[in-house]
């Protein structure tokens, strides 16, 4: 049965409402507001922003993942995100909001933890050597996503024979992977990774099937915001994705998913408001 709380460092979440990870990507890169919060002091006025539109978690960024990225360095990953995390944790802090960082690299996740970070966001499901010690020397949650290949290639040639299994197959081979090196399964939530080395047709399968990675007993969380997936069904660019991004997240949360990963906090946050209202059928 899935638990009804995420350990996250200090915190514990209640999942009986779906949760909105507010996105802050510090990157010049991104594929969505890649250079638009680069510069701190935007970054902390969109964190601010994001607070006040009632973010349930803020997950930071300074690494772009989207396919063809090209990794980056390792010190400019750091200098990107750690001090902006200690500048914005007493008043995430002073609202009981979590920050995540979303990372890849064992050191980045070790000076976050350091710095003060309730969740790691890993892309990579803590396969980095030295990533699962990292987590489970610490409190935090970590949230282990699926993702085939690597962002340089993970869009070439993607076949799966069943996309649902395979995805299923590796978060449950990632969730014991945790479970044996001591961390807590309240603290773990597992990602289809929407995007990451599929094709929309995949996408659109992973959604429609999400019971079945719901099935696995730990919360789901879902990026599809923004992503190239409601801009091949709506035909719109990125900045206009907004109406089917939400579709998607009242599809993913219909289906079971517990945090919906957003960069349009406000309306992310108001949908879901209407939609679990309408779905209970009073206030
Ligand atoms: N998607 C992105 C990045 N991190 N983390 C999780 N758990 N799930 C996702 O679907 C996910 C993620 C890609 O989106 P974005 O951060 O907006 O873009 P970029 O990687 O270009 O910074």
């Amino acid at each position: 049965m899935r638990s009804h709380v995420l350990a996250c460092g200090p915190y514990r979440l209640a999942l009986d409402r779906p949760l909105v990870m507010g996105v802050l990507n510090v990157t010049p890169d991104s594929f969505s507001d890649g250079g638009r919060y680069f510069d701190r002091g935007r970054a902390l006025a969109r964190a601010r922003e994001m607070l006040a539109h009632g973010a349930d978690l803020i997950d930071i960024g300074g690494e772009s993942t989207r396919p063809g990225a090209a990794p980056t360095d390792e010190g400019d990953e750091i200098e990107r995100v750690i001090p902006l995390l200690e500048q914005l944790r007493p008043e995430c802090d002073e609202m009981s909001v979590p920050l995540s960082v979303d990372t890849r690299k064992t050191v980045v996740m070790a000076a976050a933890i350091d710095a003060g970070a309730s969740m790691i966001n890993d892309v990579g499901a803590l396969r980095a050597p030295g990533a699962i010690e990292a987590v489970a020397r610490s409190a935090v949650a970590v949230c282990l996503m699926h993702m085939r290949g690597e962002p340089t290639t993970m869009q070439h040639d993607v076949v799966y024979t069943d996309v649902v299994d395979e995805v299923k197959n590796f978060l449950n081979e990632r969730v014991e992977a945790c479970e044996a090196a001591g961390i807590a399964s309240e603290r773990i939530v597992i990602d289809p990774g929407f995007g990451f080395g599929k094709s929309v047709d995949h996408n659109l399968v992973l959604l429609n099937r999400l019971p079945e990675i719901v099935e696995l007993g730990f919360p789901v969380a879902v990026g599809l915001s923004r992503k190239s997936t409601i801009g091949v069904l709506t035909g719109r660019d990125v900045e206009e994705r907004v109406a089917g991004s939400i579709a998607a997240a009242l599809a993913a949360v219909a289906r079971g998913a517990a945090i919906v990963r957003a960069h349009d906090v406000l309306e992310t946050v108001d949908a879901l408001k209407v939609w679990r209202t309408a779905s209970i059928g009073r206030r």
